[in-house]
């Protein structure tokens, strides 16, 4: 079997979007050179390119702990270093998330760890990234391996506290009381261990890392569950996820949680790894009855978490490290590492193209194709004149007069035309204000300040769930009135424009509308964590303020970000949605009084016809060249990335 390089793949990607950019600041330059370029393109063309060049990949791994999430990484990203990089070991290792990527900016390597004390505080992870001087600093010494492996350690430490303590980081709950009196046999746990560090960020020269790419490592269950940002902000972040479980263990209850609760909520690039397949590896079988063992444990794991079976890839991370380390290319093939790489290579740059393709098109497909239609209009005009004046240059002064007269018919039904405009432009702004009131931030604070002063006003656990739940209820009314609204805005807007192409002939297209379908799912994901929040056991042995802050902070503020984003999308729309009809009726405008004056001139001398054939001959020529060149660049920006695809 051939395999594609995930580096290779990666590098015609990042050699993709460059091409992009550069495509687009082309089609920013030729509108700007025939003086189409409006304020409205530029911010556009602008807000593209800025996606092109801020796109990440972030790949995480989730699984409950010690199912070989940091062995992976090791195997796939860092096997060149020629030793385990992050900590893997039985039990729990990883104690809280970890991001690894390449600090481009300071291009230095070394890690960063902000201290667990920092739960206490109601400033998130997200805003501490801009507080250098809340972490705490390591610097790695690229040429000192045993230097960087013991720093590196430093991301697993635990440090003992009092329960109560451990209670008021929100660290705390029954089930660890039980493990931490088990361990002392009969005695009562006077204090918890708890992990040293809230979040370790990571900056090594990784070759893949310097071209963008952020891993996420994450700490099993037990931290997943406490640090509810991993899973609302983090983990929708991701383009890919890839869930782990182990052969040895099958999938157990708390597999099955985590599934249920915090993976199974995304679409895009989710991916299952039954890892540890090693541990099937009798030597007593011969590889065919080992293969079909593999196989059925696949099926099994399809069949329980509901997915496709081809989503489930049977590894061993372990023995797929030491056959990198040590160039054993049939325990590379046994461990079936490769596979995985490819998969998650061709998946995550497929998903990655959509994802920009779907903002190109978003903000520049409709003008590009609207730019198409307009010359292509204007071309059809010119050639429709032309004939006219040809037939007429035999013809007698009557028909010119005739054909004035024609034209200033047409006039008054363009008069028609331009007042029914601006009365749909009229409704349409009063449906643009009806959808930007619903989407309002106002609004939206004012009734999260009502559900607080509610929350605050709660005494029981019980009490407080259920004023969370009002107040997510409350933004769950508001999401519907924003669909509602949006939806007969889009109704106002394909009326309007079926309306000019029956009635008048206009070909115009509208631009791509406004959809509230990303809109409805990214909110609906989030009222899921909302409800995994609340019936949390720690929200139990939690104090309420605590627990009424990082509901605001993170659920209630991610709300917020979803609305304020949509607002910010829909906004335009609303102001811009019947220009490309407005652009048509100019042009038509324009039509109109230069055959006017044409004929005009005409009833004076017929030696101006000749003159004009030919000007318009040569002004069809040159909207034909006009044509071309913007067909040559819509082409290459809608260019696939080259090789993405492994001919095996
Ligand atoms: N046999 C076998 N053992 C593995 C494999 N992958 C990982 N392990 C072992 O499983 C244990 C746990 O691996 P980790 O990489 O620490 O697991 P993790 O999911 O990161 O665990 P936490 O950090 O605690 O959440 C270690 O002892 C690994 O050596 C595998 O493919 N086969
Ligand atoms: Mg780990």
């Amino acid at each position: 079997m051939q395999y594609v390089d995930f580096k290779e793949q990666l590098n015609s990607y990042n050699d993709w979007k460059k091409g992009l950019a550069a495509n687009i600041l082309k089609f920013k330059a030729w509108l700007h050179e025939r003086k189409i370029a409006t304020d409205e393109t530029d911010s556009r063309i602008e807000h593209t390119l800025k996606v092109i060049r801020e796109d990440k990949l972030t790949i995480a791994f989730v699984a409950e702990f010690s199912r070989g999430k940091s062995e992976l990484i090791n195997a796939i990203f860092f096997a060149d270093f020629g030793r385990r990089l992050l900590p893997s070991s039985a039990g729990r290792t990883t104690m809280c998330p970890t991001e690894i990527f390449y600090d481009n900016e300071q291009d230095s390597a070394y890690i960063q760890l902000l201290p667990i004390d920092t739960r206490n505080t109601d400033t998130t992870i997200l805003e501490y990234r801009n507080r250098p001087e809340a972490w705490h600093r390591i610097d790695l010494d690229l040429d000192n391996p045993e230097q960087m492996q013991e720093a590196l350690k430093e991301v697993v430490q635990v440090k003992r506290v009092s329960i109560d303590e451990a209670k008021k980081l929100g660290l705390y709950d029954d089930e660890m009381l039980n493990e931490l009196n088990n361990d002392k046999q009969g005695g009562k746990a006077s204090f918890a261990e708890i992990p040293c560090w809230r979040h370790a960020l990571i900056s090594f020269p990784h070759p893949l890392l310097k071209q963008g790419v952020t891993i996420l490592d994450t700490p099993g269950l037990n931290a997943l569950g406490s640090e509810p940002e991993l899973t609302i902000n983090m983990l929708p972040n991701a383009q890919a996820i890839l869930f782990l479980l182990s052969a040895d263990t099958g999938v157990t209850r708390s597999d099955l949680e985590i599934w249920k609760h915090h993976i199974n909520v995304h679409t895009n690039g989710l991916m299952v790894v039954l890892n540890k397949i090693d541990s099937l590896w009798d030597e007593l079988h011969d590889s065919a009855t080992i293969q079909a063992t593999i196989n059925e444990q696949c099926q099994n794991t399809a069949s329980i978490l509901n997915i496709d079976s081809k989503k489930v890839f049977p590894i061993s991370a372990q023995k797929g490290l030491i056959a990198k380390v040590k160039n054993d290319e049939e325990l590379l093939e046994k461990s079936n590492l490769l596979s995985l790489e490819q998969y998650l290579s061709e998946d995550l740059l497929d998903n990655k193209q959509a994802i920009i393709m779907d903002t190109i098109n978003h903000e520049i497909g409709h003008l590009l194709n609207n730019t198409k239609k307009m010359l292509e209009h204007r071309s059809g005009n010119i050639k429709k004149q032309k004939t006219e004046l040809g037939n007429l240059e035999h013809k007698n002064q009557d028909v010119v007069i005739k054909l004035m007269q024609k034209t200033r018919e047409e006039q008054t039904i363009y008069m028609k035309n331009v007042e029914n405009f601006q009365a749909s432009q009229k409704i349409l702004e009063q449906h643009g204000r009806n959808l930007m009131d619903a989407l309002s931030l106002t609004a939206f604070d004012m009734h999260v300040a009502r559900g607080t002063a509610e929350m605050e006003n709660r005494w029981t656990t019980f009490g407080l769930k259920s004023a969370m739940e009002d107040l997510f209820q409350g933004i769950e009314t508001a999401v519907l009135e924003i669909n509602s609204r949006a939806d007969q805005t889009r109704k106002l807007v394909s009326s309007t424009y079926r309306k000019f192409r029956q009635e008048y002939g206009m070909t115009a297209v509208p631009p791509r509308m406004f959809s509230t379908n990303d809109f409805h799912t990214e909110f609906e994901l989030l009222q899921r964590e909302a409800e995994a929040f609340r019936n949390n056991p720690t929200l139990l042995v939690t104090e309420s303020g605590f627990v009424i802050k990082k509901f605001l902070n993170l659920l209630v503020k991610r709300a917020r970000d979803i609305f304020e984003k949509n607002q910010k999308r829909a906004l335009p729309w609303t102001k811009t949605a019947l220009n490309p009809l407005k652009v048509q009726l100019k042009d038509y405008k324009q039509h109109m009084e230069s055959r006017l004056e044409t004929l005009r001139k005409m009833t004076k001398s017929k030696d101006h016809l000749q003159q004009k054939i030919a000007e318009l001959e040569k002004h069809d020529a040159i909207l034909e060249k006009h044509l071309n060149s913007l067909l040559a660049l819509d082409n290459a920006i809608h260019q696939d990335i080259p090789g993405l695809h492994a001919d095996a």
